[in-house]
Parts: C-alpha cells; structure tokens; sequence
C-alpha cells in the first residue's frame, strides 16, 4: 500500500526577496531586505541605514527570478512538481505600505507567474510576509512596535487573497513568527518584525518590544485568516513555526524542564494561532516579568476568531539545551541554554544534522495542535563545486534529504501524522536569509552566480536533480 497520499504536495520552496531581484522594477518600492548586506559565516549581515553607495546588497539583484521564472518553472515542472512555495514581496504591492491603493504592476507580476505554475499543475502556495516589509513601515513607524500596521498588514492581505482568489488555494500570513524569540539577534528583530534598536538598547527593552510586535503580528494574523476564509471559503490559511526542536542535555529532571520550558518560549506564538489564545505558561510570565504588551478584549476576540487551517514549518536541525544554577526560573535563552549535542554532526554553518529529529517533531506538532501538517522548509546549506564539464555532484544533499524523507514517511505511515506536503528550501540556489551568501547553497537547480556577486546566472542541473524528480515520480516509495 502507498505510503503518502496520492494527491502529495511534492514541491520546493523560496521566498520573494531571496530569489526575483528587480528591487526597483515594476513600481516596487524599497523593502527591509534591500538594505541588508552580504555577511558570511562568521561575519553577520549589516543592516544598513537606507541604501548606501560601495555596499554589496545581495538581495538588489538576487538570481533575477523576476526575469528568469518561466525558465525556472519549466525546470520545476521537469522535476514534477506539484507545490511550489513562494511569498508575494509586500513592497511590489504597497511599495510604502501605509497608501490606500495597490501597484497593479506588482499584482500583474504574480497574476503571470502563478498563471505560469497553473501551466504545469503546479500549486502555489504563498506567504504574505516572508522577511519583507515596506522599508517605509520601518522608517516611518518603527516596524510592528506600532499598533497601526495590523491595518496596513490587513489591507495588504485583503488585496491579495481578493486579487488572486481563484489562482491561490493555500496561503500562509508571516513566515517564521517564532524566528524573533531570538530578540538579541538584529537580523531576526529587523526581517520579523522590521524592528531596529539602537546600540545602547538593554536586553528587557528589545525583550519587550519583540513581544507587543509579536501581538500586533499574531493579531494581523487572525484577522486576515478570518478574512480570507470570507473572501473564499475554500481558501486553506496557515501559520508559519520554524520548529527547532529543544532535546535536554541529560535525563537530569532540570535539564528536561529546561528543555519543555525552551519549547515553550520557542512554540508560543503556534498556540496563539492554532487556539485563538495565549498559554497560559505565557499568562503566567507576562504577570511575573510585567512584560505586558498592549493586549485588548477586541484582540482576544480577533484572535479567538482567526484560527489556522493547517501548520506550515521549516524543519532544519535540532538544538540541545541544559539547565544552569544562575537560571532558576528556566527562561529560555537559546545563547546560554545551547550545549553541543555529541550524537549529530553539524553542516559547514554549524547546523546539527538530524532526520530523527524530524519525525519527532511531526509527532509534536500533530499531538499538541490534531492540524494538518506542511513541511514548507528543509534542506542542507552546502558549498557545491562545479566539474570542468559544469556537471555538479551533491551526494551530501540527496543524503540529507533522502534520511529526512525516511523519517517524515515514518511519520505518516506508522504515526498517523496528517501531512499534506513537503516542500524544501531552496529548490533553486538563492541568496541565503541568515548570511546573505550566494555560496550556502541548497537548491536541485544550480545558479551561476557568487558570493560577491559576481556569475552568469545561468542554470544548470545538479545530480540532486534528477534524483529529486526519481523521488516525486514514485511518489517516495523508491528514495
Ligand atoms: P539560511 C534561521 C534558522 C532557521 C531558519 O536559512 C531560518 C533562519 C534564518 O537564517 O530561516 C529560514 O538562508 C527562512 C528562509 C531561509 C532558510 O530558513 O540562513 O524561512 O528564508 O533562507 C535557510 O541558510
């Protein structure tokens, strides 16, 4: 008997910044990714004061999708793609954010390239914001610190989901929520929330705004899921979680609650979307901390009314936490919980490699929440070498990824877990969010391009291709 049902969502996933380029083309205004230069491994991206001269901004060009799609779809098609994940770029729509009327060349950008994936079969799915916004929305009024982007976010989520009602079926609203629980990290503050502090900020005061950001956020959310399901009852609306699942260190009891209590910190903003209210593990910490962000009856109601259809996650690798004597009431803090996990290896950016992992965490997902899972992110970041003959050899990449399919399979077919696809990142090399690096690559599709920008663009075939297209044609019976 198969495994994974027949109508499987086998696809890949990218987001808009990553990948299409064309910052200025078509009426799109400036976004938060537009002013983020490269970085590397050890070196993280600046966040720059508007755009400035002699700076790279890998972001500005990326691998031009936006000139180059029909090309890249053909090729997705060729691997049998039925899903393809992409997030609409806020900017090509409300290029400021905050004007009353949409830019219809934006619109009609994404009018072509669904109508591209229609072509084929291939089911889009889309994120609202993907680590995007207007950069005026920054500028102007300091990112989600300010209640009144819940209206522009709205306005924008109404606009899409009317525009391309019968184009697009399954949506998710902000990619990653959870990313920001890092709140001492500029890049999660700034590509989440749009939020920039200035250097002598203390860590309560980023603590606090990430958290009334994250209302404003989850509230935003709500409303445009209880909108879109009026919009087209048919619509499937999701959340966006990146599970990093949170193992203790030992079987010591303290380094088990310190690892619940990490999941917790981590998984919040999933109970808020998934049961329209906050936890009361979250209750019970805003009344010890006084970290009190500005909640109203009208947002418990809003929140109450826009429950998620389904729980879209990134799935990449796991983290390993223990308790300390100078931490008694177990907060997480990912920097000084981390202990190294001696039973995985980690990639070339010190990510751990653990398939396990994730059977473990659709188990999570499904127990906790009863949804319909989908796997909307995984991959292995990786240098990939070209041959003189320009044939690319990435056996390091169907591994990582035939022992992940292994376990999601296990998942389904001996745990029950509901899963509608699998979706991983990167299908085409992009420019990668956390480093902005050309070279951390994860795609089947090779893209000439590098680190410092400078390459072809043209696209070739990696060996992953064909084995990805092997995969999907059987549908992950023969891996
Ligand atoms: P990159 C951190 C941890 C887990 C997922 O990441 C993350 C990040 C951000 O660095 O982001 C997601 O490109 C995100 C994608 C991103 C992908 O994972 O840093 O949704 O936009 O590209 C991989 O290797």
């Amino acid at each position: 008997m198969a495994k994974l049902p027949k109508y499987f969502l086998w696809g890949g996933a990218v987001a808009a910044h990553q990948l299409e380029g064309a910052w200025q083309a078509g009426g799109k205004g400036m976004s938060i990714a537009d002013v983020m230069t490269a970085g590397s491994n050890t070196q993280p991206r600046e966040i720059t004061n508007g755009v400035l001269p002699g700076k790279n901004y890998p972001n500005h060009e990326a691998i031009d999708f936006y000139h180059h799609y029909k090309e890249d779809i053909a090729l997705f098609a060729e691997m049998g793609f039925k899903a393809f994940r992409t997030s609409i770029a806020w900017a090509r729509i409300y290029p400021n954010g905050d004007e009353l009327e949409p830019n219809a060349e934006g619109l009609k950008f994404y009018d072509d390239l669904f109508a591209e994936c229609h072509k084929y079969g291939i089911e889009p799915v889309v994120t609202l914001a993907h680590f995007e916004m207007p950069y005026h929305l920054v500028t102007t009024y300091g990112g989600w610190r300010d209640r009144r982007l819940i209206d522009f976010f709205l306005r924008f989520a109404k606009t899409c989901f009317t525009h391309f009602k019968d184009s697009v079926k399954y949506w998710m609203t902000f990619n990653e929520i959870n990313n920001q629980c890092n709140y001492m990290r500029d890049f999660s503050m700034a590509t989440n929330s749009g939020l920039i502090f200035s250097p002598d900020a203390t860590p309560a005061e980023h603590e606090a705004t990430m958290y009334q950001a994250s209302h404003y956020e989850l509230v935003a959310s709500a409303l445009a899921v209880a909108a879109g399901h009026e919009i087209n009852p048919d619509f499937k609306i999701g959340s966006m979680i990146n599970f990093t699942p949170q193992y203790p260190a030992s079987s010591k009891p303290e380094d088990v609650l310190m690892a619940q209590k990490a999941m917790q910190k981590r998984f919040w903003w999933e109970d808020v979307q998934t049961f329209g209210k906050y936890p009361r593990f979250m209750e019970a910490f805003f009344k010890r901390t006084g970290l009190r962000p500005d909640i109203t009856e009208q947002d418990r109601q809003d929140l109450a009314a826009g429950k998620v259809d389904y729980i879209g996650f990134s799935y990449y690798s796991s983290n390993t936490v223990a308790a300390s004597a100078d931490n008694p009431w177990y907060d997480f803090d990912g920097v000084k919980a981390e202990v190294k996990n001696p039973h995985l290896q980690t990639n070339d950016w010190g990510w751990t490699i653990d398939p396990v992992g994730l059977r473990y965490s659709m188990n999570w997902l499904s127990e906790r929440y009863d949804l319909p899972l989908m796997i909307v992110e995984n991959g292995l970041g990786a240098f990939d070498h070209v041959e003189p003959d320009g044939s690319i050899h990435d056996p390091y990449r169907v591994a990582y990824l035939k022992a992940h399919i292994e376990q999601m399979i296990k998942a389904v077919d001996e745990d029950g877990v509901d899963l509608w696809g699998y979706m991983p990142w990167g299908c085409i090399d992009l420019v990668s969010a956390g480093t902005g690096q050309m070279d951390k690559r994860y795609g089947f599709i090779y893209v000439d391009k590098n680190d410092a920008g400078v390459g072809t663009l043209k696209r070739s075939r990696k060996d992953s291709f064909k084995w990805y297209q092997h995969v999907i044609a059987t549908n992950g019976e023969d891996l």
